[in-house]
């Protein structure tokens, strides 16, 4: 058995380990440190500096739920962005919605999408050569604040809030999503573990609540993402929509004849439903 581990140090005070089963690749893009290996219980593990991105085991939790839930609120998304997101996995969701015309995903680190063609093929599918999805390499703070496309939905799936994610998390980033978000869009965003990331929840909260209409979170437990459930974020001009009721989701995942292994309208809902310390810090 492997003597080697993966120790992530995200959390000061609390750091969480992965045998190294088989070790893949190591390396630097241009813009981070990647590296991936294989675990026995996670499958392939992907790791930008130093901190785990997804792994084949439970990817399908994350990306269904950032991809599922703003798509059936919304009754007919047809143009939708994923920003961040290099390693194709939340554009390969969003393709399942037939409805959806295109998907632009603004990755920042063109390096990230080859390496996910090469390795993580179970995670991206064909999801980079479907004739729907364009790809932008870019900032994705520039993106937004420039682009003359508007969106129904925005996906936001960063990093965390440090190094080139850090301006994915800005009062300016929001802004500028909120910009180019179409009438009755909503956008979500990757918004890390209250339990563990406590002030960057409230932060960004805050700072959404000052531009939508409604904004808040809503949760799912992602077993490789240590310390509980994660938290996503949700923010849109038509307070209605997080409000869609149970048989209209239904109705709208029925025709929409996707199969999934984390997502159902009950979970949709029921992801809404706060602790009340994560109430306490999105106020
Ligand atoms: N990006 C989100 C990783 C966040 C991990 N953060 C954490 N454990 N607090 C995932 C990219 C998958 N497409």
């Amino acid at each position: 058995m492997s003597d080697d581990w993966f120790e992530e140090t995200l959390y000061p005070g609390v750091h969480s380990r992965l045998r190294i089963d088989r070790r893949l690749y190591q390396g630097d893009s241009e813009h981070q440190r990647l590296e991936l290996f294989e675990n026995d219980r996670f499958g392939r593990v992907l790791t930008l500096n130093g901190v785990v991105q997804t792994t084949e085991a439970d990817e399908f939790i994350y990306h269904e739920m950032l991809t599922h839930v703003p798509l059936l609120a919304h009754a007919r998304p047809r143009e939708v962005m994923v920003i961040g997101g290099g390693d194709g996995g939340m554009i390969e969701e969003v393709l399942k919605h037939r409805a959806v015309g295109r998907v632009t995903l603004v990755e920042i680190d063109a390096g990230v999408i080859a390496f996910s063609k090469k390795y993580l093929g179970s995670i991206c599918g064909d999801a980079f050569d479907d004739p729907r999805t364009n790809i932008v390499i870019a900032d994705g703070l520039v993106h937004a604040e420039t682009t003359d496309d508007r969106y129904d939905v925005i996906i936001v799936d960063s990093t965390d809030p440090i190094g080139p994610g850090e301006a994915l998390f800005s009062d300016r980033f929001y802004r500028a999503c909120n910009r180019c978000l179409a009438p009755g869009g909503v956008m979500v965003t990757q918004n890390g573990v209250p339990f563990m990331q406590p002030a960057e929840l409230a932060k960004s909260v805050s700072a959404m609540r000052a531009l939508f209409a409604d904004a808040g979170c809503y949760l799912a437990a992602v077993p490789s993402y240590m310390g509980g459930s994660m938290a996503f974020g949700w923010a849109t001009d038509d307070g209605a929509l997080r409000a869609t009721g149970l048989s209209v989701l239904q109705s709208r995942f029925d025709s929409a004849s996707i199969e999934t292994r984390y997502y159902t309208p009950a979970v949709h809902q029921a992801a809404f439903a706060l602790p009340r310390f994560i109430q306490d810090l999105v106020g």
